[in-house]
């Protein structure tokens, strides 16, 4: 087929697809709609048994729902200020935030260690300003944000966390003269214009992020990855599109070649070749030129235009999916690793070495059209959504019987539609040595309707699939905003979050505990600083006096020791909120602009007595006397 001709079908698919299946027959994929309810009611009081973190994409955040109930439960801000835990209004969150009031959250990652979920962090990357973010799971926040990163432009290709969580690992979607800042012609790309690999290191203790190393590649467009286990354990993988290195025009021009590339990266090679000194610095990072350091990176090329590229629960199976062709290529990590021992090449990319297609491949599954990203269950089955088709396609990974062999068609067990427009799609613990299985959540682009209607802007749509019989069974749906692209799952009793901030951890200098020690000081000719106990149900002081031109610095601390027991700390036309969770302290600072009185007041309806907590900031005009 032309390529233009598969682009419009690519572009338009999802719409020729028009909402006619009619409720019931999608509910209806072999089981009854009572029974599809009774596997999903979750009753009043009962409790979920998976976390499903969804991303938020252009929202900025992360969604948590339950599993099986798909309720969702909160929403963790990460790129954007949330007004709803004063996320971005007090001094920590802001730093955080930067010089930034959005993000667009792709891919989250959960920390490993040896293979599986440690309940430890939660990773999340910013495909628009080319950051990495980690959540903790003990209370549900963001703690970092690393970037933008430096040599990097379109953090698309992240996160994905090795299996003990010694890096994140993150590709470029889009290339740019290096360093930043430099002026070059866009008719210069394909010389002067650069992708980069990096491999984010994260401190085993405390978390903390650092930009590790980085390998400079040509200025091809890195889609999705995955890290590597088992036999490939040290190494990463990467899709990749436009091999063209074309720039503009790049629904054409990128689709030009048969195939593009995909990028195999030994990052344990990369780690070394930076301690011996084989880096360059750019801009104060260790950067590989893989041309001048054999062995960091390897090329195969693969079916045009991919985007997902994932590895088994074994690490065997490198599994890659090209938008533009109707299969799944699975590669054979054992061969890859005799391949590059044989240096059995099929030229080179650019300096580096393209692995022979046939010495790698083991076989390309007929999985249907518009094949995207591929999760597993842990028992030897893979799950890839089709992006065209809108459906889900389960097949078996191999090891292969010579008759499968013979027709790859016999390893497609079932496939089932999904509404529609399906993108990623999660099965718990895929990317862990054992995964959950049990449960598939289908994260669709379009809703188109199926919901009650709530105008133009239509949210996305995630449907639920049991996928622990040999047939998948729809049995849910519900709608997000937008977007979800990617998930993961994770066993609620995988972790253990804290209901309150101890006392005695609370290690804020400014915290005050008791009301004795509340109260306003003048720290200097226009510095105010405040210390304010937040109280069931009251705010102690509940007058802060100063004048137009000062600086007021609140410090309130939330002293319940209660679960659940939440204030909000308000300035009437101040633009600010802050949410305190029981034993926190945070800090809010504003300049004083205009005279007047303003409220003060809680935000969370914390008891009975909650309108009454209260308090008034009295603003003197800047030249009455003090
Ligand atoms: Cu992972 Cu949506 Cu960024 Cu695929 S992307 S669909
Ligand atoms: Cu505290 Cu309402």
């Amino acid at each position: 087929m032309k390529s233009s001709a598969f682009l419009t079908l690519l572009a338009f698919g999802a719409l020729v697809a028009t909402p006619a299946c009619k409720r019931e027959k999608a509910a209806s994929s072999g089981a009854s709609t009572t029974e599809n309810a009774v596997a999903t009611y979750v009753a009043p009081g009962q409790k979920d048994e998976y976390y499903l973190f969804y991303s938020g994409g252009h929202s900025g955040q992360i969604f948590v729902a339950g599993i099986p109930s798909m309720r969702h439960i909160t929403t963790i801000p990460v790129f954007a200020p949330y007004s709803g835990t004063g996320y971005g209004f007090d001094l920590e969150t802001k730093k955080l935030l930067g010089d930034y009031t959005w993000g667009d959250v792709h891919h989250p990652g959960l920390s490993q260690t040896n293979g599986a979920y440690d309940g430890r962090w939660l990773f999340c990357n910013d495909n628009a300003n080319n950051r990495v973010a980690r959540i903790s799971l003990s209370d549900f926040k963001t703690k970092e944000i690393l970037g933008p990163i430096p040599n990097s432009s379109g953090n698309h290709g992240s996160s994905f966390i090795t299996e003990n969580t010694e890096y994140i690992l993150v590709a470029t979607r889009f290339s740019t003269p290096l360093p930043k800042g430099r002026y070059v012609e866009l008719s210069e790309y394909e010389k002067e214009f650069s992708g980069m690999v990096s491999g984010i290191k994260v401190d085993p203790d405390s978390g903390k992020m650092s930009v590790g190393w980085q390998i400079k590649t040509p200025p091809i467009d890195f889609d999705l990855g995955s890290t590597g286990k088992g036999p490939s354990s040290g190494w990463a993988f990467w899709t990749s599109y436009n091999s063209e290195m074309a720039h503009d025009l790049m629904e054409v021009n990128a689709s030009q070649a048969d195939r593009d590339y995909a990028a195999f990266v030994n990052w344990r090679a990369a780690e070394k070749a930076v301690a011996e000194g084989k880096a360059e610095m750019l801009e104060g990072v260790p950067v590989i030129d893989p041309v001048k350091v054999p062995g960091v990176l390897y090329y195969v090329t693969i079916a045009k235009s991919p985007h997902g590229i994932d590895v088994d629960p074994s690490g065997r199976w490198i599994c890659a999916s090209g938008k533009l062709q109707p299969t799944t290529t699975v590669f054979d990590f054992q061969k890859v690793l005799a391949a590059i021992e044989a240096k059995n090449f099929d030229g080179e990319f650019r300096g580096v070495p393209v692995l022979k297609y046939d010495a790698i491949v083991e076989g390309e599954v007929p999985v249907g059209i518009g094949p995207l990203h591929t999760q597993f269950d842990g028992k030897g089955n893979g799950y890839t959504s089709l992006y065209i088709d809108s459906a889900v396609t389960k097949w078996k990974l191999p090891p292969w019987t010579d008759e499968e062999k013979k027709d790859l068609n016999k390893t497609v067990l079932d496939k089932i539609p999904v509404h529609y427009a399906i993108g990623h799609l999660v099965v718990g613990g895929s990317d862990t040595k054992n995964p959950y299985g049990k449960w598939l959540v289908a994260m669709n682009k379009m809703s188109k309707g199926r919901h009650i209607s709530v105008g133009p802007s239509q949210p996305e749509s995630s449907q639920l699939i049991d996928i622990s019989g040999e047939k998948m069974k729809m049995v849910y749906e519900t709608f997000t905003e937008p977007e979800p692209h990617f998930a993961q799952i994770l066993k609620v009793d995988a972790i253990k979050p804290i209901e309150v901030y101890p006392k005695e951890e609370n290690k804020d200098p400014n915290a005050v505990w008791d009301m004795k020690q509340a109260g306003v000081t003048r720290a200097g000719a226009d510095d105010v600083q405040v210390k304010l106990i937040a109280v069931r149900s009251r705010f102690v002081p509940d007058k802060i006096e100063a004048k137009v031109g000062d600086t007021l610095t609140v410090h309130i601390t939330n002293v319940e020791q209660t679960a659940d027991m939440i204030h909000g700390f308000a300035i009437s036309e101040h633009n600010l909120n802050v949410v305190m969770d029981p034993g926190e302290t945070r800090t809010i600072q504003v300049k004083l602009t205009k005279p007047g009185i303003f409220p003060y007041y809680c935000t969370n309806f914390c008891s009975a007595l909650h309108q009454e907590m209260q308090g008034y900031l009295s603003v003197k005009p800047a030249d009455s006397a003090q």
